[in-house]
């Protein structure tokens, strides 16, 4: 297991490599470059620049998020063909450059989506993001996108690039033609061009759950259950099509066993990295995100754990969206931090997981 840390690049976060550098335990960056829309190729010279800039600080950078698929490729029109032809460009630019996992998302329209980006956790006044469904429904798309931007504290959120939401109601209309199995299929054709590449280069496709696990707006979601997943391992039937294991996605349902989907792809060797967090349900389709700690929410992170050793796992995992603590000021859900007290928890958890299996 390999304990890594997102970061959005210099200029596009105030989180430092040095900082990140010092959390005991944290070997590298789980990584992204920002500043490219979906559908554009990631020049080789800007990947090569990032890694060493990130070596330099003496961090590993072997995973890399959000090469966002186009919404031409998701929607299945005649125009896929060029952007999976500059997807994979950018696969084997990231290859050259020694990535060995890209994590990656088929959500139509939405990446990840909240209705309170900073919820204040009334038992201690730090706070944290918030879902309600019963909020959702009371906006259209365009409102929470305003919502969305207006309170990111001056950031552009994964997902949530101005460039990608311009055409958003022309794309809504689009997909009013397309259902669950419409969409697996656009899927499956995307995978069927990309992952003979991946495995040429040694890349491993890692796709990244819906979040919140259900569909929303209406729109088709085919990435939130373990039978979803089953289907989309199968559509290419390789270890570089696999799988980005995010609890707080997987978990905002009660109805995912997080720990049963990881032994069961695991077993698979299909889970290529991890985000780990907790969630606190508070009705239904309704929760906040929670303290890693696992008596701070409704998942069992010491069970996590214990199912990703129990299955030799040895991906990268990071931990995933924190609260904002002791008055920190930054990208909601990504504050230094929450996530770096995560990130010792998670490792702790780990060294008492191996210490206790020595025979
Ligand atoms: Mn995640």
């Amino acid at each position: 297991m390999k304990m890594t840390f997102r970061w959005y690049g210099e200029g596009f976060d105030n989180i430092t490599l040095k900082q990140i550098r010092q959390i005991p335990g944290c070997s590298g960056l789980m990584g992204v470059l920002d500043q490219y829309a979906a559908g554009e190729v990631w020049p080789l010279e800007a990947i090569q620049e990032y890694v060493k800039h990130v070596n330099e600080a003496g961090l590993e950078v072997e995973v890399i998020e959000s090469v966002n698929v186009h919404e031409d490729i998701k929607m299945g029109l005649p125009s896929r063909d060029q952007y999976i032809d500059n997807y994979i460009q950018t696969i084997r630019n990231l290859a050259q450059c020694g990535i060995k996992v890209i994590v990656y998302n088929f959500m139509p329209v939405f990446d990840w989506l909240r209705t309170d980006l900073a919820r204040e956790i009334p038992e201690d006044g730090s706070n944290s993001l918030y879902y309600d469904d019963e909020d959702l429904r009371g906006m259209t798309p365009m409102k929470i996108v305003e919502e969305t931007t207006k309170n990111s504290n001056g950031f552009t959120l994964p997902g949530w690039e101005p460039d990608r939401l311009k055409e958003l109601e022309r794309v809504l209309n689009i997909y009013k033609d397309i259902d669950e199995d419409k969409l697996r299929e656009n899927y499956k054709y995307f995978l069927e061009k990309i992952i003979p590449v991946c495995e040429e280069v040694g890349i491993r496709m890692a796709v990244h759950p819906d979040d919140p696990a259900w569909p929303v707006f209406g729109l088709p979601r085919v990435a939130h259950s373990q039978e979803d997943f089953d289907k989309i391992v199968q559509m290419v039937d390789s270890p570089a099509n696999s799988l980005c294991l995010c609890t707080g996605s997987l978990g905002s349902s009660p109805d995912n066993n997080i720990p049963q989907i990881i032994r069961h792809f695991g077993q698979m060797n299909r889970i290529a990295c991890a985000h780990v967090r907790n969630v606190k349900y508070l009705g239904f389709k309704k929760f906040r995100e929670a303290p890693h700690l696992s008596s701070e929410g409704d998942l069992d992170l010491y069970e996590i754990m214990l199912a990703f050793y129990e299955t030799s796992f040895d991906g990268y995992i990071r931990p995933d969206h924190g609260r904002m603590i002791w008055d920190e000021v930054g990208r909601p859900g990504y504050g230094l931090y929450d996530r770096a007290l995560g990130l010792t928890y998670i490792n702790g958890l780990w060294e008492a997981i191996v210490k206790s299996h020595r025979k």
